[in-house]
């Protein structure tokens, strides 16, 4: 049975390679992709997020841009990390797909409310602007989506801040409706995707599928590495969002534990912060989850697999 996923992302090194595995996917139908501000300015990642649809070879499927800017917070962007562009490395195709002309909220609530109840699994990569915006227009989708499987936050660890993550802090109003509404919801958190290390042994597979995807794949690594020994200390680059992508895909792929999660508004050393409550067993009534621990050999190759099937599209 296919896996109905929607995307929504703000591409970004790491959303581009999220996108190419729910693409190259054989059990993934992916149904829409919409797109927030985060790594860059809306019409930056937006553009991104088509450029990447040519170079993967992705028709057929609607991508609609969304929210412009946080729900209460000044719009905030990662340079530092994805550069000027978003996506700055690789030399990106002009588009060729067009925009959905809804707004991302609408394509969203469109595409759960037309497919059968707990069919569609909403996979946020970015802010959660767009997703915390189409629950409060349409609530019913809280119960109508299978699930919600996102890249943002941490329990021990953040980037952004000490406490928090990029995804949750840029804007935390957002992540604080969406993480306390009542559907099932998993949280791929740092904790998880600095395990997701691009080594070089993992280049080296990427490279060898030799495709152009590939190739694009592989300066995306050059870049996104380059950043995070600059501005993060990491040998080689942790690629954060394909993980919430490969646990929809094969839940085997990482250990998730069930757990109490909720987003600290307040706090002047801690906003943004996902405060997870390990102190007892989660009470019944809690529908959130943490993943813990990656299976990196089987996460990449599920990537490397992706690469494989879609080829050379052009
Ligand atoms: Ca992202």
């Amino acid at each position: 049975m296919a896996l109905k996923m929607i995307l929504d992302c703000d591409p970004g090194h790491d959303d581009a390679i999220a996108l190419i595995l729910a693409h190259g996917n054989p059990t993934v139908e992916l149904l829409a992709v919409t797109t927030v501000h985060g790594n860059q300015t809306i019409d930056k990642v937006t553009r991104n997020a088509l450029a990447v649809a040519r170079i993967a070879g992705i028709t057929g499927v609607p991508f609609a841009a969304g929210a412009h800017r946080p729900l209460v917070r000044v719009a905030e962007t990662a340079p530092s990390i994805h550069g000027e562009s978003g996506l700055d490395g690789p030399v990106l195709p002009e588009p060729t797909l067009v925009p959905d002309a809804r707004h991302a909220v609408d394509l969203i609530i469109d595409t759960i409310m037309a497919n059968e109840p707990n069919t569609v699994t909403l996979v946020p990569t970015g802010a959660l602007t767009n997703i915390a915006l189409a629950v409060r227009k349409e609530p019913r989708i809280a119960e109508r989506v299978k699930e919600v499987v996102l890249m943002g936050g941490g329990y021990h660890v953040g980037n952004w801040s000490a406490a928090a993550e990029f995804n949750i802090v840029i804007d935390p109003e957002a992540a604080h409706i969406v993480f306390n509404e009542k559907w099932k919801l998993t949280m791929v958190g740092l904790d998880l995707t600095h395990q997701a290390i691009a080594t070089p042994d993992v280049v080296a597979a990427i490279a060898a599928v030799g495709t152009a995807p590939a190739r694009f794949v592989v300066e995306l690594l050059a870049f996104f590495g380059q950043t995070y020994r600059e501005a993060q200390g990491f040998e080689h680059p942790p690629v954060h969002d394909p993980c919430a992508v490969a646990l929809v895909i094969d839940p085997t792929v990482m250990t998730v534990v069930r757990v109490p999660l909720d987003i600290e508004l307040t706090g002047t050393l801690t906003l943004g912060m996902t405060v997870a409550d390990f102190r007892s067993p989660a009470p019944a009534d809690c529908t959130t989850y943490a993943a813990t621990d990656l299976d990196h050999g089987k996460f990449w190759a599920l990537i490397v697999d992706a690469l494989e099937r879609i080829g050379d599209p052009e």
